[in-house]
């Protein structure tokens, strides 16, 4: 999630443990167990807002069964399911710790076989108005974590510098980074993507007065012009970063991370604090044969700018404006969300049970499942110390501390 009114997030933390059943004690045990639940679809909310839309509509009832899922979110530690278990949904928590945490422990656990589940992360999101407007639904086919930088206070960077973030090992904030970790970007199914985009663009989308009257301010920038025109369904990619920045400065610097980190290819549109985490934690359940990395689709609906219109405060984007975009943001998860779940569901025994085949790179920069990555070089190297000059020399693989 990222939106200011976060608050509500710890409000329905008292959730019943009502279908909580032992857990066999091998994963093996999951082939043999006809208690097993298969979803065909499984909803990824992040926090309660998100959640709750999903609550007493007519389409399903994903409250039917409970299932207390060992090393989910002490927020929110049942997983919801329909009757048939055709359809569930986990609530991860927010941020990139519990979002890494709460899908590992959904994809290693023995009460879940995951193998040809679709994963839906159906989440709000921070917008740049150089792509889309507040109330937009987007699907991403990149996911970056803008963060995982070296980072300098704008106080004290130098002069010939536009921000104080520069990419690890890098000496400049142009420079491609030297040092990587493995989760700066993730590649998801691209023809999904489309195909998703398309179900949800079936929709009607919710908008508020508010949000009409707030977007109208960055109809006096030119470049603006997306953030200014009412919402719609945009394929577009997600960044991922704990801190919730806000401003111009920054979310021009985390786009043009994004360019640099993807060489070119993603469009950085939206900002929340999960996609990558999530993404890694698929990626290595992927590795063990637990879940299908082709099955993955990234929507996120935008219930805030990141940046204010030209003459507004940062502070007054972030805090004071009445932009009136979140219940719109919320309302669109459902609205566009759903049209995705019934065309999963509709379109199981012809298309999706097999699958729907990607055409694009899938993955994360290493080549972990396989396949080249169209972004990198992903020339090993973890340290980001040696880019300095004294460790350059230094032979620290080697090094021994002193007795
Ligand atoms: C099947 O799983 C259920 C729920 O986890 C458990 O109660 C039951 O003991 C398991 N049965 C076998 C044969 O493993
Ligand atoms: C499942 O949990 C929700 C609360 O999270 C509760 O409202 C619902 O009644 C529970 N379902 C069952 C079948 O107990
Ligand atoms: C900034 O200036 C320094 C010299 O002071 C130079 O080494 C560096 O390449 C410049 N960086 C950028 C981003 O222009
Ligand atoms: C958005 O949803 C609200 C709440 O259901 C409703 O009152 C409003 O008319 C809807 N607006 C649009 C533009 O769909
Ligand atoms: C982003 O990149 C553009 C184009 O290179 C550059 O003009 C701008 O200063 C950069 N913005 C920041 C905040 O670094
Ligand atoms: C991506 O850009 C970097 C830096 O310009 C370049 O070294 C690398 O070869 C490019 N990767 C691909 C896959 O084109
Ligand atoms: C992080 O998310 C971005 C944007 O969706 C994606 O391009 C990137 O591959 C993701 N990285 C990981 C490790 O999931």
């Amino acid at each position: 999630m990222r939106s200011f009114i976060s608050g509500l997030a710890v409000a329905s933390s008292l959730l019943s443990y009502v279908c909580a059943a032992r857990l066999p004690a091998r994963l093996e045990a999951r082939a043999a167990n006809s208690t097993v639940v298969k979803p065909k679809v499984f909803i990824v909310s992040m926090f309660d807002p998100e959640a709750e839309v999903w609550y007493g509509i007519p389409e399903f009832d994903l409250l039917a069964v409970n299932i207390t899922l060992p090393g989910g979110s002490p927020l929110f530690p049942d997983v919801h399911c329909t009757v048939s278990g055709d359809v569930c949904q986990i609530t991860i928590g927010e941020s990139e710790i519990n979002a890494a945490t709460s899908i590992t422990s959904l994809a290693y656990s023995p009460l879940f076989d995951l193998t040809t589940t679709y994963f839906m992360i159906a989440g709000i999101a921070g917008v740049n108005p150089e792509v889309a407007s507040i109330c937009s639904v987007t699907f991403a086919k990149y996911a970056v974590q803008v963060a995982l930088q070296y980072e300098f206070s704008q106080l004290e960077i130098p002069s010939n510098f536009t921000t104080g973030y520069i990419p690890l090992g890098a000496h400049s904030p142009q420079q491609y980074p030297t040092s990587i970790y493995g989760t700066e970007v993730f590649e998801f199914n691209a023809n999904l993507q489309h195909w998703a985009a398309t179900q949800a663009r079936t929709a009607t989308l919710n908008d508020s007065a508010d949000a009409v009257a707030y977007r109208a301010n960055y109809a006096v920038k030119a470049a603006y012009a997306a953030g200014a025109a009412p919402p719609t369904v945009y394929e577009c990619d997600v960044a991922t970063s704990d801190v919730y920045y806000s401003g111009k400065i920054l979310s021009e610097t985390f786009g043009n991370y994004t360019t640099l980190i993807t060489n070119g290819s993603g469009v950085y549109c939206t900002t929340a604090q999960e996609d990558n985490a999530t993404g890694e934690a698929l990626l290595r359940a992927a590795l063990s044969k637990l879940v299908d990395f082709s099955r993955i689709i990234v929507m996120r609906t935008a219930s805030d700018f990141d940046r204010p219109w030209p003459g507004e405060a940062a502070t007054t984007n972030l805090w004071w404006a009445a932009q009136g975009a979140f219940p719109p943001a919320i309302m669109n998860l459902y609205l566009a969300g759903i049209k995705v779940v019934e065309g999963l569901l509709e379109g199981w025994e012809s298309t999706f049970a097999d699958g729907m085949k990607a055409d694009n790179y899938l993955g994360d920069i290493f080549g972990s499942l396989g396949g080249t990555p169209d972004f990198g070089p992903f020339d090993y190297d973890n340290n980001p110390v040696k880019a300095k000059r004294s460790m350059k020399s230094m032979k620290y693989k080697t090094w021994k501390p002193v007795a």
